[in-house]
Formats: C-alpha cells, structure tokens, sequence
C-alpha cells in the first residue's frame, strides 16, 4: 500500500522554479513517510512546464530520493521522447504520462499508439496517469489491454469502481486512485493512492495507512472526514494555489508560488484560509492524540 506524493512545484515571483523550496519540500515528505514522489502531475502544474523545467524538478528531486515517478507527458511527443532519453541516467521507480489532452476526438489508435511509443522507448517501467475529466479521454480497460504490459495505472476519478476494474482487470498491475477524497477507499482497495493534500498533511495520510495497517479503520475514516472538509475549504479559493499556503500553514515553511493563471491567493485569501482551517488543524491533532 503506497502513499505518493504528487508533489506541487515552487515558483519565485520572477516565475521560474525555486529549486531550495523543492529541494526543501521533497526532503520533508519523505521525512514524514511518502513513499513515492510523482513529479510534474497536476498538482505539480506540469502542463504549464516546459520540456527543460520537467529535467530541472527531475534533477532537483533526485537529488533527495530515487523513489520518484516522472511524470512526462505532452502534446510533442518528440519532447516526450528526449524526456524519457533524459530519464536514462537516472534510476527512479517509473516514468508516467497523461494522455495528450485538448485535441478532442482523436481516433483510440492514436492514443494507443502514443502510449506504445512512451513503452517502448522507455528505460523504465511506465505508468499511466488516466484523468478523464482533465484530458477528455478514459484510458478504458479495452485500450490499456492493446497498449500493452505497463506498470501501474494512476486513475483520478471519483468513481471507485473505475479504479477497481482496472484491478481485476489487471491484478498485477499497480492501480492508484488520485482522489483526494477517496485516500482512505484506495488505502483499503487498491494499490495506494496519489494524494494532492500529501503536499500539506503528509504525516496525517501516513497516520491513516498506520491506522489501516493497524486494524483501525474508524480512526483512518475519521481522518478522512476532515480532510474531506479541508477539500471544501480549499475548492472555495482554487484548490491549486491554496496547497501552496496550506504547505507553509500546516507544514510552517515557504514553497513560494504557483504559476498564473493558477495565481497565488491574495493576502486576505491567504488570511481567510488560515483561519478557516484552524479547527482542521485541531481536529486532526486529536484524532492521532496529539
Ligand atoms: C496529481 C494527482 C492528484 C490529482 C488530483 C486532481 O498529479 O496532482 O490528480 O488532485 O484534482 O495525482
């Protein structure tokens, strides 16, 4: 049962990586018990990063742990495939991609074709990151069966099932779910989960895989009601932007900014999430006995 971190990226005010706050970051989540860091996913913007930037957070990464999952997907597949030629030097668990999003309607084969491509090419084990309701495709149980023996499959969706098809499917094959809201059911049911919310409470989704290890699960569920409230907090004020100030909130250290359009909250924003998520802090505390 993995915890992975799909781990946010920290930008200076000028707009380019700070590389001290992702060193800092990545060191304090394998600290507290991820397992594995998932680099350039959503949480981590990587739409909005060039090809040169997905190296850089490789390297900057890397530099604190080879449990990382390289997260490499575009719309050029020629940069997809120097990304993957750049990964050689590198032994990290995978590499993964999303499915190449805003060209609607593309025929399956090309699909199928364009995760053939990242297999076959690959120096490491490939993993796919299906995010239907972002890219526009459902990498369905039909299409992965053409494409062929990958890793691991990351499913963010909030239909459990979904995820759970894959598993029979493909009993060994590692499939995550990447909903926040259901870490505890994909704890429980599946290989592990790809937690956004790992970037601010790391050690309380540790707690929860304890407590399920443990035997039990009503304290594991308890967590997972408040961090289902921490996510309606969070939706109020852009879920992206607000992890980089409940990172300095919860975890008491600066990651800098998102990249706009996914803009940095306004100080008042910034003020009103602190205090809204006051209670959350407490009853999280109470919840592992603090
Ligand atoms: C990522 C994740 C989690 C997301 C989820 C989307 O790459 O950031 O899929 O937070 O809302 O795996």
């Amino acid at each position: 049962m993995e915890i992975i971190s799909p781990i946010l990226t920290p930008f200076t005010k000028k707009g380019e990586i700070d590389k001290n706050a992702l060193k800092t970051h990545a060191e304090n989540l394998i600290r507290k018990g991820v397992d594995y860091i998932f680099l350039n996913g959503t949480t981590g913007l990587g739409p909005a990063l060039s090809k040169e930037e997905k190296k850089e957070t490789l390297k900057v990464v890397y530099d604190v742990t080879d449990k990382v999952i390289f997260q490499l997907g575009g719309l050029n597949l020629n940069d997809v495939v120097e990304l993957l030629s750049f990964s050689k030097d590198f032994k990290i668990v995978g590499v993964a991609s999303y499915s190449p999003y805003y060209f609607q309607r593309l025929p399956e084969k090309w699909l199928v074709k364009y995760f053939k491509t990242i297999l076959e090419t690959s120096p490491h084990p490939v993993y796919v990151y299906n995010y239907p309701s972002a890219t526009g495709y459902d990498i369905s149980v039909s299409v992965l069966k053409e494409i062929g023996e990958v890793a691991g499959i990351k499913d963010t969706n909030q239909d459990l099932a979904h995820s759970l098809d894959y598993k029979i499917n493909f009993p060994k094959m590692k499939v995550y779910n990447g909903s926040d809201s259901l870490v505890y059911y994909s704890l429980l049911s599946l290989d592990g989960t790809v937690a956004s919310l790992t970037n601010v409470v790391p050690e309380y989704i540790v707690s929860m895989k304890k407590f399920i290890e443990e035997g039990n699960r009503e304290k594991a569920l308890e967590i997972q009601k408040v961090l289902n409230s921490l996510l309606t907090i969070m939706r109020k004020y852009g879920q992206l932007s607000a992890t980089y100030s409940l990172v300095e909130i919860f975890q008491g250290y600066n990651v800098g900014y998102p990249r706009p359009p996914i803009f940095p909250l306004e100080d008042y924003e910034i003020k009103s999430l602190k205090s809204e998520v006051d209670a959350i802090k407490r009853n999280l505390e109470s919840i592992v006995g603090k």
